[in-house]
């Protein structure tokens, strides 16, 4: 998601130059342990040392350099290293003595070397491992999303005994908000507060995707140089990544000052490999966790997160569920309707229930209709154009207009989200608009610059600074793809209502409605292959004297006698019956199960209400000839409508105005 261009001073800035800061490479470690990288192949030989060795474990750290690792570890030890290489630091820790003291050894490979750090032994209490067991089992027992945040911030501070643990949810731009917490009586209480997503920079993230708990202990203490064997690598170029005692960035020590914590311990949740949130325990004094302790969070951190994800794909599916029936629903009445625009704005369910805005538009062809708020209709008209000239895309989604888009938000005044969706490739689209909602952000300290010393420091204070945003709607959150799914249903049912209506157009006649020669030859042909029945019969008819009609009054009037005889023969004939026109002034009935002698009365009762439909007040008549054939089953459909010509003929020449056999 593009940054907010709402974002408060001095942030973009932020957003660019903290990610710079090589975090992963501080060349140190934190003062509370020590770390050694050595060489395996060569010996297990010391390559680089942390200035501190000498507090921790008891040796000057130049001494270390070039020596054996064997000078601190037994044999025993040894062998557990070698072992917790082997197998995906599953047998970390590796508790043991150096010397007199007891520590935890923890190991992994980087760039060719094997870490190696110690961290003075703290014991794990079977309360805290209790503890552990009985949250993760709690944590199956609740339902929603708030509720296991709640837990989660409640059984973390139990556990570790921290002052404050907050749970931070991350939102689409990166910034965060303090959605659960558990904190000590007295202290002030952040929930609910948003904070800048360069409160945790992007490089700082990444690295909480892969190594998902982060302890810092004491944000008051320098950190402790790493030093190497000569040519070595730089231990500026050491990757600590993966390590414990990575030494901690000077921005977040200050931030961690000015918030007052000496102490935090942080746990990621992850959810499809990517950083949605953290648990961050803090706490006023130094406080560490033993690593044992720490590895139990993370699993448990773990167990939250694909509860949360879970929570989060049902709680998704359950709103999908019910857009797709909406979409049905709505479908449903498109397909029911012969006004489409009529049945998507106006009806029991409107496109404002199938996606929640303040208006909606459809325009099709040159015809635009709208309900609720939008914009006017010349601007509707040309909308696709307008996102096109100012070089949107033509299906656009936003929710901060005259941010993202200013030309388009010129052409809207009052609409700050828009989401349109084309129907095809001719202009016409489907459409949402919505206002613009003022809201009130609740920042965790004063987001405005004389807060900071510097742009890129930390805020000084961090009690809570309410800001007003405006220039925004409510965001769709994915309601772009319901207007993608109805659009193609859409448009599905334009096509298939285009399609009836030229199959409609290639089987009858334009003028009268009436099956053209080929349906009646379709229906002839049909009727013929029936076995039973006691046979077809078709009645040929021929307007007398319609030449006239035309060459006097003229083709209005021509065609107004062809229709006039089209519903007299169509009211005449049996509902069964087909009547259809062949061209010109010939029409054919085509009749099932009749005899001859019921085929010559049929015709003759058509010939009578073909002679009076018109009534006595026009300036001319219809007489008409009428052919009648009549063929059992199997014969040939072609030899029979010409045999029923043939007597039309026989008819015309017998004085017309009469029917034959
Ligand atoms: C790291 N920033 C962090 C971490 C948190 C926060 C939780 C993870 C490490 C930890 O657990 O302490 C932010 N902590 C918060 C927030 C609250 C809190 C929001 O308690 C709210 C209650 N930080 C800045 C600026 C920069 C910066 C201006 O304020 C950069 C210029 C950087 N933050 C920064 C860095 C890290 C970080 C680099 C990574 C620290 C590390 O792992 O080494």
């Amino acid at each position: 998601m593009p940054p907010d261009p709402l974002l408060p001073p001095g942030e973009l800035q932020r957003l660019a130059e903290c990610v710079l800061e090589p975090i992963q490479f501080p060349g140190a470690v934190q003062q509370h342990g020590a770390l050694l990288a050595v060489h395996e192949e060569s010996g297990w030989i010391i390559t680089h040392a942390s200035a501190n060795t000498d507090e921790i474990l008891g040796a000057e750290a130049i001494a270390l350099l070039g020596r054996p690792l064997s000078d601190l570890l037994d044999a025993d030890a040894l062998d557990r290293v070698d072992a917790a290489l082997g197998d995906s630091d599953a047998d970390n820790p590796i508790g043991t003595m150096v010397g007199d003291r007891p520590v935890d050894v923890i190991v992994h490979r980087a760039q060719g070397l094997v870490l190696v750090e110690f961290e003075p032994f703290l014991p794990t209490t079977s309360e805290t491992i209790l503890g552990t067991r009985a949250a993760l089992r709690r944590f199956g027992l609740t339902r929603t999303v708030r509720e296991l945040w709640n837990l989660a911030a409640r059984e973390v501070k139990r556990i570790t005994g921290f002052d404050h643990v907050m749970v931070y949810h991350f939102h689409p731009d990166g910034h965060g908000e303090i959605v659960a917490e558990a904190v000590e009586e007295g202290m002030e209480s952040y929930l609910g507060l948003h904070y800048p997503a360069s409160d945790i920079p992007a490089q700082a993230r990444a690295l909480y995707e892969s190594k998902t708990s982060r302890m810092i202990v004491n944000s008051a203490s320098p950190a402790s140089a790493l030093l190497a064997d000569a040519n070595r690598l730089d231990p500026l170029s050491l990757d600590l990544g993966r390590a414990e005692l990575r030494a901690v960035s000077p921005h977040h020590l200050e931030f961690m000052r000015n918030m007052g914590q000496t102490s935090t311990f942080s746990l990621s949740l992850i959810r499809n490999g990517t950083l949605v949130g953290m648990i961050t325990c803090a706490h006023r004094t130094e406080r560490r966790l033993p690593y044992y302790l720490r590895d139990g969070l993370e699993i448990l951190a773990n167990q939250v997160s694909l509860q949360l994800a879970a929570m989060r794909d049902i709680e998704q599916l359950a709103q999908r569920n019910e857009v797709r029936e909406l979409r049905a629903a709505l479908v449903a009445q498109v397909a029911r309707s012969d006004e489409m625009m009529d049945a998507l704005l106006r009806q029991h369910i409107t496109l404002l229930d199938f996606i929640p805005a303040d208006g909606a538009a459809i325009r099709l062809g040159d015809v635009v209709e709208s309900v609720g708020m939008v914009p006017g209709t010349p601007v509707l008209l040309g909308l696709i154009a307008t996102i096109r000239d100012a070089g949107a895309p033509a299906d656009l989604v936003s929710d901060s207009l005259e941010g993202e888009h200013p030309a388009v938000a010129e052409a809207l005044p009052g609409v700050s989200g828009i989401l349109v969706r084309p129907l095809g490739t001719d202009g016409d689209y489907i459409a949402w608009f919505r206002g613009e909602r003022i809201r009130t952000v609740e920042w965790l300290g004063d987001m405005s610059p004389g807060n900071r010393q510097t742009p890129l420091s930390p805020r000084n204070s961090f009690s809570a600074w309410s800001q007003e945003v405006g220039g925004t709607s409510a965001p769709w959150q994915g309601r772009e793809r319901e207007a993608r799914e109805l659009a193609r249903d859409l448009q599905a049912t334009l096509l298939h209502r285009a399609e009836s209506q030229l199959a409609e157009l290639a089987l009858h006649d334009p003028l009268t409605g009436l099956p053209n020669r080929r349906l009646l030859t379709d229906r002839l042909e049909q009727a013929l292959s029936r076995r039973r029945g006691t046979g077809v019969a078709v009645l040929f008819v021929d307007l007398d004297g319609f030449k006239g009609i035309n060459d006097s009054f003229g083709h209005p009037e021509g065609d107004a006698a062809l229709l006039q005889t089209a519903r007299a023969l169509r009211t005449s004939a049996r509902s069964e019956d087909t009547v259809a026109r062949l061209g010109g002034d010939e029409f054919v009935i085509l009749c099932r199960d009749l005899t001859s002698d019921d085929a010559v009365e049929l015709a003759e009762r058509m010939l009578e209400a073909v002679r009076t439909a018109g009534g006595s007040d026009l300036d001319w008549s219809i007489d008409a000839s009428i052919g009648v054939a009549v063929a059992p089953s199997g014969s040939d459909a072609a030899e029979l409508l010409s045999a029923a010509d043939t007597a039309m003929y026989r008819a015309k020449s017998a004085g017309k105005g009469r029917v034959s056999l």
